[in-house]
C-alpha cells in the first residue's frame, strides 16, 4: 500500500522543524499543508483535539500529536533508513542527553518576575526567580522602580493612569530603525531638530538610569 503521510505546520514553527527534518532525514514524501494558525482548518481540530496546535503527522489517515512523538514515530516507523539515533545503548542515552540539553536551553520557557504596578505589567528578568506568593505588591514601586517610581509619578506617569485605547500602526522599517528613533527621538539634537531642541534648555540635559533609562530636560 502506498504511505499518505500529511503534515498539518506552520512553516515558522521550530516544532514543526523537528518533524520536517525527521522526514527529510528519512527520505519520506509527505504533502505539506500550512496551517493558518490564526483561524485553524478543521482537520487541525478534529485531528489534534486537546492541544489544537501545529505539527500534525497524518500517517495512513491516523494523526499523531506533540513533534517530539512524531519524531520517535517516524524513526520507528522507517527504521530501515537513516536511523535518527544511534543503536548503543549509552551513545544513545548520550545523544537524548544532549538533545535534551539543547530543547530546555533553547526552547524552555524561561522564568521571570512579574508584577503590577497600576496598569502596567512589570518584568524583572534578573535570575532570581521570585514565587508570585513572595511578591510584594505593595513594594513594587520602591523594590522595582526605585526612584523611578517618583520621577514618573511627578510626570504623570503613575498608578492611577488608566487604559483608554490600544492604536495599531504600520511602520516601514526595522525594528532598529524603529526603537532609535523612538527611544532617541532626536529632538535634543539642534542639527537635526533646531524648533524642538529650541524649546529646551539643553544644559539641563540628563540621562537618568535605575532599571529604566529617562531622559530628562528643563523647557525653556
Ligand atoms: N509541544 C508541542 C508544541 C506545539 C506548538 O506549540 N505549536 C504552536 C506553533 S509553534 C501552535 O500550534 N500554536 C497554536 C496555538 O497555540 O493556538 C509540540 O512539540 O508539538
Amino acid at each position: 500500500m502506498a504511505e499518505e503521510v500529511v503534515l498539518l505546520d506552520f512553516w515558522l514553527s521550530m516544532f514543526g522543524m523537528r518533524s520536517r527534518i525527521a522526514l527529510a532525514e528519512k527520505g519520506i514524501k509527505y504533502e505539506y499543508e500550512e496551517e493558518d494558525l490564526w483561524n485553524k482548518s478543521a482537520l487541525l481540530l478534529q485531528t489534534n483535539p486537546v492541544h489544537k496546535k501545529i505539527p500534525v503527522l497524518i500517517h495512513n489517515g491516523k494523526p499523531i500529536c506533540e513533534s517530539l512523538i512524531q519524531v520517535q514515530y517516524i524513526n520507528e516507523v522507517w527504521h530501515d533508513k537513516a536511523p535518527l539515533l544511534p543503536s548503543d545503548p549509552y551513545q544513545k542515552a548520550t545523544a537524548r542527553f544532549w538533545a535534551d540539553y539543547v530543547d530546555k536551553k533553547d526552547f524552555g520557557l524561561v522564568p521571570i518576575k512579574v508584577a503590577t504596578w497600576g496598569p502596567f505589567v512589570l518584568l524583572n528578568m534578573d535570575n532570581e526567580i521570585l514565587q508570585k506568593d513572595n511578591i510584594d505588591t505593595g513594594n513594587v514601586a520602591s523594590e522595582w522602580l526605585g526612584s523611578s517610581s517618583e520621577l514618573f509619578s511627578l510626570n504623570g506617569v503613575d498608578t492611577t493612569l488608566t487604559y483608554v485605547c490600544r492604536c495599531e500602526y504600520i511602520i516601514e522599517c526595522n525594528w532598529k530603525v524603529f526603537c532609535d528613533n523612538y527611544l532617541d527621538g532626536g529632538y535634543h539634537v539642534p542639527f537635526a531638530h533646531k524648533g524642538l531642541a529650541s524649546g529646551l534648555s539643553l544644559d539641563s540635559y540628563t540621562c537618568f538610569y535605575f532599571y529604566f533609562k529617562v531622559h530628562a530636560c528643563v523647557g525653556c
